[in-house]
């Protein structure tokens, strides 16, 4: 069994309610990832266009950057088997009307607001996860981890 790691947000939308925002933290918990950190933020404007550069131009770039800059947010490094595929299947499709119809189990179906307010981010490959793991927790080191704590959640 391999320890795959994924980048995970609780965006603005989620995070403004309490109960949405704590039903999110059991899932993660619920599905045996392990929370190998975590952190609240708020994005200034122009973290939210380097995170998202690769949509710049798309119809709907201006909202998601003003969205993502909009209030607190939640920041996850998740640590399981598969995370990267596991975590992107519990959010479901991005768009939540989508989700409704064709998942309607899962997080983005449930508690999914707009396609732009759509409740979470996770990484989708294990460059992304790599790039977005640094953008958050820059002084994170996945050589130091695994040798350091990692072991301590095997038994
Ligand atoms: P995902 O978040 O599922 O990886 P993505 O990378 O294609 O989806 O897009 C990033 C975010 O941009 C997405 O979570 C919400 C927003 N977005 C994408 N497509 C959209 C659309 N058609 N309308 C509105 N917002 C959209
Ligand atoms: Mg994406």
């Amino acid at each position: 069994r391999v320890l795959q790691l994924t980048l995970a947000i609780i965006k603005p939308d989620a995070v403004a309610h309490p109960l949405i925002l704590e039903a999110l933290h059991q899932k993660i918990l619920e599905n045996s990832f392990i929370i190998v950190r975590r952190k609240d933020l708020i994005w200034r404007r122009s973290d939210s266009e380097r995170f998202y550069a690769e949509h710049k131009g798309r119809f709907f770039y201006q909202r998601l950057v003003e969205f993502m800059s909009s209030g607190p947010m939640r920041a996850y490094i998740l640590a399981r088997e598969d995370a990267i595929t596991h975590w992107r299947e519990l959010m479901g499709p991005t768009k939540v009307y989508r989700a409704r119809y064709t998942s309607p189990r899962t997080i983005r179906a449930q508690y999914g607001l707009t396609d732009t307010r759509n409740t979470t981010h996770g990484s989708d490959s294990p460059e992304s996860a790599e790039r977005e793991i640094a953008f958050f927790f820059p002084e994170f080191s996945v050589q130091h981890w695994l040798e350091m704590e990692e072991p301590c959640f095997r038994a």
